[in-house]
This record gives C-alpha cells, structure tokens and sequence, in this order.
C-alpha cells in the first residue's frame, strides 16, 4: 500500500512538474504594427465611418492600451521598437530616413530579434523596414531576423511595389517581382508562414503593413465598402483600414487553425499618430488629409498626444483578462524588455535600456514602473511628460515653451506655462539634460549633402535668345 501510495507521490510530482515547464513555455509573440493609423480611424475608438470588425474583436477580447505611446514618425518609432532605447540616442530622431539616405539603424546596437533568436525563437519580419536601405547590411535579415519579406524604404506603391522608379520588394534579401496588393501580399505571407510553421521553436512574427500610410490606394472593391463616404481620399483610405482589418482577420484564423492561439501573444499598435498636415502624407501629394486622430492634438510629426498617443491592445485568450483597459503609461521602447521578459531572455549584450517590462501592467493591471516618457530630444524642440504634466520646448526662434496637464486636459488646449514657473524649469532642465546626452540626427547630415550638392551647382541664369547683350 505504501509503495502505491510513493507512486502517486511520483507522478502528482512529475505532473505538477510538467504544469510548471508548460506555464513557462516561450510564447509565440504576434507583433503588428499599422503605418499612420489614426487614433479614431478604428472602431475601438469610435470610428464611425470605417469599419474594423477584426480589430474591434481582438481589442475587446484583449486588453487596450489606452496611453501607449510611440514616436511620431516611421524610423523613429521602428528604431525605438527594434532597440528598446530612444532614437535620440543614435542620431534617428529626426525626420525619416528619406529614399536617398544612406544612413541607417548604428551597427552597435543590439536588436530584438537578435535577443529573440538567440534564446531559440525563429524570427520573421513580413514587411516594411524602414531603418537603413542604401547598405544591405542595414536590411533585417542581417539585423536578426531569420526571414524577411517586403520592402525596406518607407513609402512604396501599394500596386508596382516602387518607389520613384525602383522597385523595392524584396525576399530573403533577393528583388521579387509579384503582382499584388501590398497589404493583400503581406497578409497571405503571414498566413503562409504560420500555416507551414515549424513547431519545434517558438515564433517571433513582426509584421509591418505599409498600411494606411500614403500613397492613398486601394483596390476598387475595399474603397467601395465605404460608398457612404465622401470624399475622395477618406474613402480610399477608408479601404485601405478594411482590407489591413481583413488581412489581420486572416492572421488570426490561420493561429486558430495551427491551434496557436493558446501560447500566442498578439500585440497591435500604430506607429505614429494619423497624418494631419498634408507635407506630411508622404511623398506625393493629396487634396485632403484623410486620417481622424479623434479629439487629440496635431498629428504624425508633432509632439502634441495625436502624434504619439496610438491605437494599442494586446490579446491573449486565457492570459489576458478580455474586455480590459490598461491606463498605465507605455512608450514603444517598452515593447523590447517586455518580449524579453516573457521569452526569458536576456538583455545583457544591451546598452542601456529605456525601455521597462511592462508586462505585469499589460496582464494585471499593476503599475506599468513608468513615470515619464521622452517624446523626443530634438536640437529644435523636445519634450518629455512626467506624470500628468507635460511641456513641449520650441527652441527655434522664436521660441515657445507649451505646459499641459495630461490627465485633465488630455487634447493640450490650455497652455499653462505662464502659471507654474517651477515645473517649467524642472521640465526644461530635464530636457537640456536628455539633449546633452543625444547625438546629432544623421537626418542632418543627409539633408546638408542633398542640398549643398544642389545649390553649388551651375546657377541657372537664363541664356535665351531674349538676354541682355554686351551693347550699352
Ligand atoms: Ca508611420
């Protein structure tokens, strides 16, 4: 009896045992980045006129991260989100990396991916890169990633895959020539790749849609969902958020059909906030700026919330309470010790963090540890938020130093700078300091060659027939 009664002992152990190997499992880490989605261009956040089905489903059966912060434009965001450390540290905080630089994302900075795959993830990225295209070594598939399909510029046609005449589409390295939407194209890689996923390791799947960022196209079926809408560009752009909801709809059925979805963390964020200056819609140019950042201030490019504040849940089932709302501050530089954190693995090799684990925050509510965020160290203008109270600093002539209380006016309608002279002081000293650690944005040393190439060329002074002579 006794014996039997060891025996038991021995596999409620080894039970037990097996539970606690399972909980600790690595999970599959589903990361979806949108491109210029707008704060209320998805239902969750009160769309009206554009539907997103898919999105609203996993938002409500997930946790919404309602003060999630990113950059305010593509490289910056990319480049916190792959490094864990603000974009200021090394030199990508200003502009974008625009078609013809050559600069990219520092070699000495360590990625996620790299930290993912060497802790035995299988690490994919499906489509737009965005942090360095003149050198292949910029490219993913030499920065950690085990595969790579997409683009690595920041703006392409959605239908010939180019940008001013070069095509940039790529796989594992190699141009591609294909037919197709991108995000249809994005989506069915995605789909493929978890359909033949290799099960022996955990994935890490990165998945960029160009979606909605300009140029404003859709395939005439998605734009004729939204006949209701007027004008032209919403319209459009109306289609290219339905047919990004659809493609991540996909997504999620195929994670369902591979039984994934038990040890499968899906995290959707925008990259910056929705485009409300029509310089900055891309590279072409538009009548009308389509993207609703609801009742925030400004938009991509500005450091008011509509450029930084983005559209943000996490979702999943059994791990995450459905239905919740997360009011915990967040930035994007967060994303890189959370993933760590959950895969269990290391960040040593790492400089010096900003990001924080905010997993215990994401999953239960707790205090996310983040008292401040840096909205960007820039030498014309900064800004940092600490606690509820921000200040934005213009420090172009002339000058303009902005205070708002976050919490009690979260649109930045009041500027009551003039009223607290000692936290404008504290705020400013804070961002003096945080610039004296920065580096000079590479954006300026592109910008200064582009343009000294051109303006000390030949002048061009009329020759025509119609000019003065050397005759009195
Ligand atoms: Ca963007």
């Amino acid at each position: 009896m006794k014996s039997v009664h060891l025996l038991w002992q021995c596999v409620l152990i080894l039970l037990i045992s097996n539970i606690a190997i399972q909980a600790d499992e690595p999970p599959n880490i589903v990361y979806i980045v949108a491109d210029d989605l707008g704060w209320k261009d998805v239902g969750f956040h009160g769309a009206q006129d554009i539907k997103t089905p898919n999105l609203d489903k996993l938002a409500a059966g997930g946790v919404r991260l309602e003060q999630f912060y990113a950059q305010s434009l593509c490289t910056q965001s990319r480049a916190a989100i792959m490094t864990g450390r603000y974009p200021w540290r090394y030199g990508l905080q200003t502009i974008v990396i625009p078609s013809k630089g050559t600069y990219g994302l520092a070699f000495d900075e360590r990625t996620l991916p790299e930290i993912l795959r060497d802790t035995g993830y299988q690490t994919s990225m499906i489509g737009k890169w965005h942090l360095g295209h003149a050198d292949r070594n910029f490219w993913p598939r030499q920065r950690g990633f085990d595969y790579h399909y997409g683009a690595v510029l920041g703006e392409i046609d959605y239908f010939t895959h180019d940008a001013h005449g070069v095509v940039d589409w790529q796989r594992d390295n190699k141009a591609l020539k294909e037919e197709g939407y991108v995000t249809e194209l994005l989506g069915a890689d995605a789909v493929k790749l978890i359909t033949n996923y290799d099960e022996k390791k955990p994935l890490f799947l990165y998945l960029a849609f160009t979606a909605p960022h300009a140029p404003y196209q859709a395939p005439a079926k998605y734009v004729d969902r939204f006949k209701n809408i007027e004008d032209e560009t919403r319209r459009t752009y109306a289609g290219m958020v339905s047919c990004l909801d659809d493609q991540i709809g996909e997504v999620i059925k195929a994670l369902e059909k591979k039984g994934m979805m038990d040890n499968t963390l899906i995290v959707f964020h925008s990259d910056n906030g929705g485009t409300r200056d029509a310089r900055l819609t891309g590279e072409g140019t538009v009548k009308t700026v389509p993207c609703d950042n609801g009742p925030l201030k400004g938009g991509k490019g500005t450091l008011f919330e509509g450029g930084t504040r983005v559209p943000a849940f996490c979702y999943w089932p059994g791990k995450i309470k459905a239905g919740t709302e997360c009011n915990e501050l967040m930035h994007v530089v967060d994303i890189l010790p959370t993933f760590a954190s959950l895969a269990g693995a290391s960040t040593d090799k790492c400089k010096a963090l900003d990001g924080l684990n905010v997993w215990p925050a994401i999953q239960a509510g707790k205090d996310s540890g983040r008292e401040e965020i840096v909205y960007n160290i820039e030498p014309f203008r900064g800004a940092v938020r600490q606690g509820d109270w921000k200040l934005i600093w213009t420090t172009l002539l002339p000058g303009k130093v902005e205070l708002y209380n976050i919490a009690s006016d979260p649109n930045e309608t009041k500027n009551v700078a003039a009223d607290q002279p000692e936290l404008v002081a504290k705020l400013k000293g804070r961002i003096e300091a945080l610039a004296q650690e920065s580096v000079k944005p590479l954006f300026f040393g592109a910008a200064s060659e582009a343009v000294f190439s051109g303006v000390f060329g030949p002048a061009p002074i009329p020759t025509d027939e119609g000019s003065a002579t050397s005759e009195p």
